[in-house]
Parts: C-alpha cells; structure tokens; sequence
C-alpha cells in the first residue's frame, strides 16, 4: 500500500476534547469537471480530514465494487438480507461511485473511532445501548469528510461526502482505500486499533493516488466472533445471517421471532458480542473520545422508557434508526428486555407489564405476554404459560 495514502492510527490513548459544531448540509451541486491532475500530493487533503476528527483516511479507485455488488445481490437470492432494505434495494446503485457523483474519479474513505469509556450500568432493569449509538458519531464523522469536500470543491472538482448512506457500501470502500481488512465478524478491522469505527468516504472527480492493494488479513487462525455470536448468525467467514442477527432483529419491524427473544438479553438497540470478544479491540488502547456534544447513552431505564410518549422516545433516542419512525418497534424491543432482566417483585416493571396487556396494539400485547410469562408472572396476571404462543402475531415480514 502506498504509505502517504492511510494516516496510521495512534495507538495511544488521544483524548480529544471534541467542539463539533452542527453539520452543514451541502446539497450536490453541478461543477464544472476538473481536468488536470489534483495539484500536490494528497497531504494536505488528509490533514484537513485529521483536523477534522478523521483518525484514517485513504483513497479508492471509483471503479465499480465488484466483490460488494456480487455479495449484495447473491446474499439477497439466499435470503440472508432478511428482508433489509439499505444498500440491498438497489445494488447497482449503492456499488458504483458514478451514479452518486457523475464522472467520479477517486473515493476518499475516512474512519472515526466510536470508542468511549464505558458508563456503569445502573442498578435499575435496564436496555443495553451499542457502542455504536451512544451517541450520534455520524455526525462528527460526516463533518470531518465534508471538510474535505469543501477543500476539493474550491479547487474546482465534485466533491460529495457521504456515511451510512445507502448510495455507497462503506465497508468495501474503506477496505478498498487500505484502511483495514474484513474481519471474519465482516466488520472493518483497522491495524492496531480494531473494529470500534464508523466509516464514510467522499466521491469525487479529482484523480487521487489509491492504495497499491486492500490490507492483508489480521484475523489469522483466530474464530471468536464466529464462536461468540450469541444467535449463530456468522454463517461463514465474513457473511452475516441478516435473518440470526439481533443488530438487524431489533431495527426489523414486525414480531420479534421467538425464538431469539432470550438470546437478546438486555440488548434494545445494536449488537456488540462478536466486536467485544475480538482480541484487537481489546488488545490495544482505543482512541478514547470525550463527548462534550452530547451525553452517551449506553443504558436506558426499561420500565421509564415503556412509559415514555412517542414524542419523547423520538426527542431522547432521535439519532436510532427506527423504521418509519414507528416508535413501537422501540416498545416491542424494551419489552422483550425487561421480560429479559427485569423484577418480577418490582412494582413498576409489574404495572407497566399490566398496561401493555391492556393496551390497544396486539404486536405489543402479545410481547407483553411473554415478558409475563418470562419473568414468571404470566399466573397472576392470567396469561398462558406459552412463549411460543405470539409468533406471528403483527406485522413480520415488512
Ligand atoms: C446493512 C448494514 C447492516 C446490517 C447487515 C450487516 C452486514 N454484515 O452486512 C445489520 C443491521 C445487521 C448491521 C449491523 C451492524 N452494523 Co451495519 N451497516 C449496514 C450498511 C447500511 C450496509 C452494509 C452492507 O452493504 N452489507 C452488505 C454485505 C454484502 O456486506 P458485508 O457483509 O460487509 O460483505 C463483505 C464481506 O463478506 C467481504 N468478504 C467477501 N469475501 C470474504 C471472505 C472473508 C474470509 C472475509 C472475512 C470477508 C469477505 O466482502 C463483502 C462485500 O464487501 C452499512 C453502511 C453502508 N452504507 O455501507 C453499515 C455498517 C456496515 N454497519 C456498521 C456497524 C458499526 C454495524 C454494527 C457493529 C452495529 C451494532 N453494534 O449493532 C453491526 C455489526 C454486525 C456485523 N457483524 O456485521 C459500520 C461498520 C463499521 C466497521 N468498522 O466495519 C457501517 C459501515 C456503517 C458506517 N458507515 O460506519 N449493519
Ligand atoms: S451483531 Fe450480534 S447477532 Fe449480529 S453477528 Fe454480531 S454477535 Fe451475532
Ligand atoms: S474475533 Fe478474531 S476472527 Fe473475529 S474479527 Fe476479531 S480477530 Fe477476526
């Protein structure tokens, strides 16, 4: 890989106090192309990134991604896309950098570690948050690539920073531009610092320098995540069972299947095991970011969430995706949670469990009738002893 291409990552701890002011929205505009050659070397470019919070940056080609467009289309003929919509709707689209950015030349691709200390857990029953989602990393992210942007912008070439954004799959992009190697967990693992990074990349028409050749494998002999995903949804190296993995369960609308209900635990939102067992993440120190923009929120109380109006889940957790914005996927998840890790003595987790028998959403209803029963309370409130009893009982499948 060509050296001036990746900023390497500092494997000691770097606090950085982070003053992230809000995110300018630069819709695409229509420039005229840039002919000649990008001026300089990409340095400058990439100290603007790492000015703007970016810890790797690298450059792809912007030729079509091969390897992601057959994965994408042969998982989905498999059925392991269980029924995801993002990068899967359109492949074609979402693997080829010109239909985002016409006449597209070069895809930077930047990480940002998502590394915070972690919060203790509260001593009331509550919903585990992924790393991912303690607070919104997107943001900060999309600002440090945007900054980029601009700069290619004022020299006359398309510039448009994109992260997360089903128009481009980031992963491959990033591996692509030499930024790490796909670890058998298929997330991008970055050398000497793991996993706990959000990616993004910026499709532009200035001809930059790309990496020789994709990073080598880090992985080697190791299979923990394979081994340590609590739903078997690794099916083989690299390739997740959309359809086993509670990170996708949890955002899926529909009945939650049963069979994974107790496998969730105390999750709400995301999934963390197979990074958490992963010895790089543990193995070195993570860029470890204070957040001064924004509390983390690692757990949530169930039983204050489950009484929370649609209004004020949308207010405290807007940065979730939740599909349609419909709040009782986020309802249905908590319940699950507390049937998981709740008190079956406690007062509030017992009368929030009443209200949601009562209520007038049968998806929920029936979610509530096996946290009952789960937590052994399915005879005091006249609920059969039956988890197997909801399976599709609203809405799976969408
Ligand atoms: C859809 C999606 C999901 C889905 C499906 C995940 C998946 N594995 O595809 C769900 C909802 C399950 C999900 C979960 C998570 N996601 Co997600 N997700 C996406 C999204 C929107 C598209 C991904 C995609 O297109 N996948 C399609 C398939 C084909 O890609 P793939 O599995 O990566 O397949 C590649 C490998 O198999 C590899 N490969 C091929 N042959 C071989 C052989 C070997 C031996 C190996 C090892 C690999 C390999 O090539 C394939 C093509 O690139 C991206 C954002 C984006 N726009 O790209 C974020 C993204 C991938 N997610 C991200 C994150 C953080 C997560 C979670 C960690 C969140 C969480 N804590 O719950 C989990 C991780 C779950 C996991 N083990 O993958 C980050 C990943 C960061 C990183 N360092 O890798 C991304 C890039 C978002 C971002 N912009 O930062 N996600
Ligand atoms: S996110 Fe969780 S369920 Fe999905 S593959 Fe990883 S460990 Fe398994
Ligand atoms: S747990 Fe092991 S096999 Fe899985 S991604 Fe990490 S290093 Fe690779």
């Amino acid at each position: 890989m060509r050296a001036a291409t990746v900023l390497a990552v500092d494997t000691g701890v770097a606090e950085q106090i982070e003053q992230v002011e809000p995110v300018e929205q630069v819709e695409p505009v229509e420039q005229a192309e840039q002919a000649e050659p990008f001026p300089g070397g990409t340095d400058e470019l990439f100290t603007i990134g790492r000015d703007h919070g970016l810890d790797a940056v690298g450059v792809a080609p912007a030729a079509v991604l091969e390897r992601a467009r057959a994965a994408l289309i042969e998982r989905r003929a498999a059925g392991l896309d269980g029924g995801m919509q993002f990068t899967y709707r359109n492949p074609q689209r979402s693997t080829d950098p010109s239909m985002a950015v016409t006449g597209a030349r070069s895809i930077i691709v930047g990480a940002r570690s998502y590394s915070l200390e972690t919060p203790a857990l509260p001593d009331r029953a509550s919903g585990r948050v992924a790393r991912y989602a303690w607070v919104d990393h997107y943001r900060p992210l999309r600002e440090g690539l945007w900054a980029m942007a601009k700069h290619l912008r004022t020299l006359g070439y398309k510039a448009v920073a994109f992260a997360d954004d089903n128009s481009i799959v980031d992963r491959e992009a990033a591996y692509l531009g030499g930024l790490g190697w796909f670890g058998k967990n298929a997330n991008l693992l970055l050398p000497k610092s793991g996993s706990l990074f959000v990616l993004g990349c910026v499709i532009t028409t200035a001809e930059l320098a790309a990496a020789d050749q994709p990073m080598a494998d880090g992985c080697g002999g190791c299979r923990r995540c394979i081994d340590g995903c609590p739903t078997a949804a690794i099916v083989a190296p690299g390739v997740v069972d959309a359809n086993r993995c509670l990170s996708w369960l949890l955002q899926k609308p529909g009945t939650f299947p049963v069979a994974f209900r107790e496998a969730l635990g105390d999750r709400i939102y995301g999934c963390d095991d197979c990074q958490d067992v992963c010895p790089p993440n543990n193995r070195f120190i993570q860029i470890q970011r204070r957040t001064d923009w924004q509390q983390p929120v690692a757990w949530v109380d169930l039983v204050e969430l489950l009484q929370l109006s649609d209004r004020e889940i949308k207010f405290r957790h807007g940065s979730w995706y939740i599909h349609q914005g419909e709040v009782r996927w986020v309802r249905r998840n908590a319940l699950i949670a507390l049937g998981n890790v709740g008190d079956r003595h406690d007062a509030g987790t017992r009368a929030v469990i009443a209200d949601y028998l009562s209520g007038d959403d049968e998806m929920l209803r029936e979610h509530a009738r096996w946290s009952a029963d789960r937590l052994g309370l399915h005879a005091d409130f006249g609920v059969d002893s039956d988890r197997d009893a909801g399976a599709g009982a609203d809405g799976a499948g969408r």
